[in-house]
């Protein structure tokens, strides 16, 4: 049966699970900032709260696109499990170095695959994954953007922490 279906679609089996892998990736980035966000508010950081809610909805958004993309193009999209995310952080600066982090290894991830998708000759799916590489970049340079201010605003003083929550809420253009 499996293989009468892939007669029926140009997708590649090592493809299609690449996607639903990269797919996941995203449902944990969402689930990761959903975390991060709650740390904020729960810590008195609300308007950095907010811009992370944000990544956590749009985080879901690139989850979901990837998984109608395998449907519509006659793969199987798996509902991914997500396991645990880190709850609990040691200072507001770790949040956003992990976020860092987390967003370098998605491009990664996502550089992997467009690399597969070309030396499968999948330029369908190539030209799909260009979004997420432009995506990324903006991710990156935005994380990276958080991390800069803590070089210019003193987080050890009750002034700092206010004036960081506010200017990190700024990233993105959204306040
Ligand atoms: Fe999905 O954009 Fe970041 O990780």
């Amino acid at each position: 049966m499996k293989n009468l279906l892939r007669d029926k679609t140009s997708l590649k089996e090592d493809i299609e699970i690449a996607l639903n892998a990269q797919a996941k990736m995203e449902a944990e980035a969402s689930s990761k900032y959903l975390a991060m966000a709650s740390w904020l508010e729960r810590n008195g950081f609300e308007r950095s709260a907010e811009y992370l809610y944000r990544q956590a909805e749009e985080e879901r958004e690139h989850f979901l696109k990837i998984f109608r993309y395998i449907n519509e193009v006659g793969g199987n999209a798996v509902t991914p499990v997500v396991g645990e995310v880190q709850l609990e952080y040691p200072d507001l600066r770790s949040v956003f170095e992990v976020a860092l982090q987390s967003e370098i290894a998605v491009t990664n991830s996502i550089n992997r695959l467009v690399g597969q998708c070309r030396a499968n000759h999948d330029y369908a799916t190539e030209d799909f994954l260009m979004w997420y590489v432009k995506e990324q970049r903006e991710e990156e340079k935005n994380a990276r953007r958080a991390l800069e201010l803590f070089e210019l605003i003193d987080v050890n003083s009750a002034t700092g922490r206010f004036v960081l929550d506010k200017e990190i809420a700024k990233i993105g253009g959204h306040e």
